[in-house]
């Protein structure tokens, strides 16, 4: 009876630890908040694949930078501090000027474009993530950005000595080339730098002004440049995936795939939906005038050069495949 005993104890702590294995928690980090639709959509990616992973997988978010703040997200990732996470891949042009590719002005003003070089960029990036050790998952674009101010822009020298919030090198870039001063500042923290006066205007989408309320702050006006769609990227640490069975990595990459499509959507949707909310919250919107747009094309033209020579040979076969 006593050796019975012991053999079903010991049988019992073989399957608590066999169990244990089978069933994975995975923490995702996400720097927007939870209403933001790139937010909402990886909920329902991480939701879809914990139902369906029958169990050995679950996916838990952590929007709004709960777990890891916007700026630490890449690396919480690469060092496997979170299994997955969500980041802005432009602010990472000095790991790789491929991943600011999307943020170069006037390469692509549309979402068809956007999704073109989307497709002929996506190679070069997987490889390049991959050799940091992680696995690409997918990419959404936020809508078109657009120039916030406090005050009416009608001409360069109206924008001239602004302070200026930036979210990664092209955005300090224009400004500097503007003679704007920037500062760069997390989403997170949009709020707060514009309602203490650390800055007074920026260039970002109509979604991410509404998300933080921008009205609420002073600022006045939203220009819709619409020269490039800036996409965040969804990113799993090597390691971590290594360890999930066939199915489940199959399983993620399927729901990865259909996540990508409807982000895409939703970001179509609120390119226009988010345009009228800041106009319904009392803003103004319009468009820059000829010459502010005149003056944003030459910026332009000067950053593609020196993007160009930043990213070498891959960013010419890319932007080759890309033409
Ligand atoms: N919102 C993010 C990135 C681009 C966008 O539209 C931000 O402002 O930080």
């Amino acid at each position: 009876m006593k050796i019975l005993k012991t053999l079903f104890s010991i049988l019992f702590s073989v399957l608590l630890i066999a169990n244990a294995n089978a069933s994975e928690k995975w923490d995702m980090a996400l720097a927007y908040g939870a209403s933001n639709f790139h937010s909402a959509n990886a909920a329902e990616f991480a939701k879809n694949v914990s139902e369906k992973s029958g169990g050995k997988l679950t996916i838990v978010t952590h929007p709004g930078g709960s777990l890891f703040k916007g700026g630490e997200i890449f690396r919480a990732v690469r060092t496997g501090q979170a299994q997955m996470g969500e980041r802005f891949m432009s602010a990472l042009g000095k790991v790789d000027p491929i991943l600011e590719i999307d943020s170069q002005p006037f390469l692509a003003t549309s979402y068809d474009d956007a999704m073109k070089l989307y497709q002929a960029s996506k190679p070069a990036i997987i490889e390049s993530l991959n050799q940091k050790g992680l696995v690409f998952l997918y990419a959404v674009p936020w809508p078109a950005q657009g120039l916030y101010s406090k005050n009416e822009i009608n001409s360069v020298s109206d924008l001239e000595g602004l302070k200026f919030r930036a979210y990664n090198s092209a955005t300090i870039r224009i400004a500097e080339l503007t003679g704007m001063a920037p500062t760069k500042i997390e989403a997170a923290e949009i709020s707060q730098a514009f309602s203490t006066g650390a800055v007074e205007s920026m260039i970002t989408s109509p979604t991410t002004g509404k998300n933080s309320k921008i009205w609420e702050n002073g600022v006045k006006y939203f220009y819709d440049i619409a020269a490039w769609f800036p996409k965040n990227m969804v990113v799993a640490h090597r390691g971590s995936w290594n360890k999930l069975d066939a199915d489940t990595q199959l399983l993620i990459k399927r729901e990865a795939a259909a996540a990508e499509e409807k982000g895409w959507m939703l970001s179509r949707v609120g390119n226009i939906e988010d345009k009228k909310a800041l106009a319904a919250a009392g803003m103004v919107v319009g468009k820059v005038n000829a010459d502010l747009e005149k003056h944003f094309q030459k910026v332009g033209k000067k950053m593609a050069k020196e993007w160009k020579k930043k990213a070498g040979k891959t960013g010419a076969s890319v932007l080759a495949a890309y033409k």
